[in-house]
């Protein structure tokens, strides 16, 4: 290997070691998913030259179109795990029920959650996607088939969280508790490169992203956030939504800033899932010394009721996401 270069084995290998009790498991997980996210990349950057754009015959349990390529990511994810020996089950945004490891595998202690591919309706406009996942252990005492129940954990007992973005470069970005570290994928080698040792979001930032097309919808404390987020002037803010969470979120993660997504009148709880989106972002960004809450309670605190549970998320910096978190409780009005 190139002299100071550290690809994402190397670095699975070195953390694994500063743990005497980690078995391997984990770091075959990551890696497993990092070979899902390279294949899904290639499908991703070739979208517009083969004809894979386009709606499957299928409609996901939101009820919302699945495009080819979400069929697609959620295939190559499950694919890449099941047969490992480390997971006793998966559940996936794309996917109704829990994903059982098939009867010819070995079941782990692990229970894997994601996102194959959000932000899919941007798939055929050219903008940046991303897969995000999630791993908990399966509660001691639990036995028997996975249901549902085995996924009713808080994501504060997460073991890792991550993200994989389909951009300009493909990049992914993990934390198993112990920072949070991004890796570009060089596609001349196929190698995941560290490029972002620890990264840490800004403790302030300028950027704030939410639909305001939803501004009437909103309740009155998210209105006076934004109204106050508009009106500083302490701190200039710049506004910049894409509409395609991974991307919003990675850029926000980098430059600071804040992310919104509240409930409205229309959507109480909003519209992001917790299991497959808020919750592995918010341990990414508490990770790198952000927050993230749902307006009454920390993301990583909520214990789910259901798979597909959804749940408003505001997710940053620390303090934009408190000042939010003042308006919520009247402590500026
Ligand atoms: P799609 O998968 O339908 O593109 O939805 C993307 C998404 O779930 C998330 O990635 C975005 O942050 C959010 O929806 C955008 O929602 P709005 O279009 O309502 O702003």
């Amino acid at each position: 290997m190139e002299k100071g270069v550290t690809n994402l084995n190397r670095f699975l290998i070195e953390e694994q070691r500063a743990f005497p009790e980690a078995t391997g498991d984990f770091t075959m997980l990551i890696e497993s998913i990092a070979f899902a996210s390279k294949i899904i990349s290639r499908e991703v950057n070739k979208a517009g030259i083969v004809n894979i754009i386009g709606k499957a015959q299928s409609v996901n349990v939101h009820g919302e179109e699945q495009q080819k390529l979400d069929v697609y990511a959620d295939k190559k994810m499950i694919e890449a795990m099941d047969h490992l020996g480390k997971l006793c089950a998966m559940a996936s945004e794309e996917n109704d029920e829990v994903i059982q490891v098939p009867k010819e595998y070995p079941k782990g202690k692990y229970l894997a959650v994601f996102d194959p591919l959000d932000g899919s309706s941007n798939i055929d406009v050219n903008i940046s996607i991303g897969t995000i996942f999630g791993i908990y252990k399966r509660q001691d005492g639990d036995t028997g088939t996975p249901c549902c129940k085995d996924f009713m954990q808080p994501g504060r007992k997460m073991v890792a969280a991550g993200y994989v973005i389909y951009g300009s470069s493909t990049m992914m970005v993990y934390s198993a508790g112990n920072g949070v570290h991004g890796f570009t994928l060089d596609p001349s080698i196929g190698e995941y490169i560290l490029s972002h040792p620890n990264m840490k979001i800004p403790e302030c930032g300028k950027i704030y992203s939410i639909n305001e097309a939803n501004y009437h919808h909103w309740d009155e404390p998210t209105r006076k956030f934004v109204e106050h987020i508009k009106n500083n002037t302490e701190r200039t803010y710049t506004a910049r939504y894409i509409g395609s969470l991974v991307a919003d979120f990675h850029r926000n993660l980098l430059k600071g800033g804040v992310f919104l997504y509240p409930g409205d009148e229309k959507n109480k709880r909003g519209k992001l899932r917790l299991l497959y989106e808020c919750a592995p972002l918010a341990y990414i960004i508490e990770n790198a010394g952000g927050r993230a809450t749902n307006g009454a309670q920390d993301i990583l605190d909520i214990v789910p009721d259901t798979l597909h549970q959804k749940e408003p998320l505001i997710i940053g910096s620390k303090y934009e996401v408190e000042t939010y978190l003042k308006y919520q409780r009247g402590e500026l009005k």
